[in-house]
This record gives C-alpha cells, structure tokens and sequence, in this order.
C-alpha cells in the first residue's frame, strides 16, 4: 500500500552535519519524495506535533529540543516520503527510539545518544502510523507545498496567501 511519512531532521542532526548522510539513509528505500522544506518549530507547533507525550516527564526538554533551544542550529529539515510501506521503512532506517537500543547501522544507532537529562536525541523523527502521518504532515506542510496529492484539498480555503514583493 502506497501510504505517506514525515520525516524531520532535528536540531541536533542539522547542527552536527548530519543531513547528507541522513538523506542517503533515506534514498536507499528508493521512496519517492514529494515535499521538502527548511523550518523553525515554534513553541506552539512543537506542543502540538509531541502533543502525545504531553504527560511524560521529559515533554518540556522534548520541545526545547525540537524548538532548537538545545542546539546552535534551530533550523529543520522536513521530509515527506511516500510509497510503498512507506513508515515502515522509514522507521526501520531511522531505529529504534532509545540510541542505545537502535541498530548501530540506523541513523538513531548511528548518531543518536542519550542526553545527560535523560532525553533521547535521535538525530530523525518519524511518523509511526497512518493517522499520525496524516496528521503531522497537515501540520507541518500546506497542500501546494506537496507535490503529490496525498490528502483531499478544499481550495475554497485558499484565499490568503504570502507573496514576494
Ligand atoms: P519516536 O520518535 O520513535 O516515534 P516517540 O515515543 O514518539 O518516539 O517519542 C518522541 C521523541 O521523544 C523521541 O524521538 C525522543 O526524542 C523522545 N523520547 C521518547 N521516549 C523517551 C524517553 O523514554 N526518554 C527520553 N526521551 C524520549
Ligand atoms: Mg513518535
């Protein structure tokens, strides 16, 4: 089944020049990509994208982390990949969520390492589902900015839009 994942390279990965390797991770699924974009999380994006693990106790370190408070290198790559098995696949190149317990051959095993606050900073985030999928990359992307149509669009809503002056 073709189905969509986000990809995002955290802070972490950015800062210590982990992009190029993390992207040729990703090419060996042979997945097409069909959005891709540099940004910033801010504080009110991040609370809803980890809204999941608002009760746990590393939730607050988990949004400096994604808003780049921890890293010299605020800016994010966002990532979506679509395909076949396409989240298991990128799931399986990113590993398992704890560094330590990730594949060393994974970009988690590889690059990922556990934070002296207990905070796992693994490099790659990873949709896990089909439904977090979708809802994340709504969250993440506008609909022009996916080149495939993944998700039904309303073009009524379109009626405000940012131009270059
Ligand atoms: P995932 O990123 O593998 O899908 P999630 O459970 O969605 O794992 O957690 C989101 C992020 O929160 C992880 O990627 C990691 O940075 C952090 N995290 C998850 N569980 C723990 C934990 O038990 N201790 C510290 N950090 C964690
Ligand atoms: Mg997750």
């Amino acid at each position: 089944m073709n189905q969509a994942a986000l990809v995002i390279v955290k802070p972490d990965g950015m800062t210590r020049g982990l992009l190029s390797s993390v992207l040729d991770k990703f090419a060996q699924t042979k997945l097409d990509i069909i959005g891709m974009k540099s940004i910033i999380a801010t504080e009110e994006l991040a609370r809803e994208h980890y809204n999941h693990l608002k009760d746990k106790d590393f939730f607050n370190e988990l949004i400096d982390y994604l808003t780049g408070k921890l890293h010299q290198n605020k800016n994010m790559i966002a990532v979506i990949y679509y395909g076949e098995d396409a989240i298991a696949k990128c799931r399986g190149v990113a590993g398992a969520t704890h560094p330590e317990k990730a594949d060393p051959w994974s970009i988690r095993g590889a690059f990922g390492r556990v934070r002296t606050d207990g905070l796992f900073e693994n490099v790659v985030h990873v949709s896990s589902d089909d439904d977090e999928a979708e809802r994340e990359i709504k969250l993440w992307f506008s609909p022009e900015e996916v080149s495939v149509s993944v998700y039904p669009t309303d073009t009524r809503a379109a009626t405000e839009r940012t131009v270059w002056v």
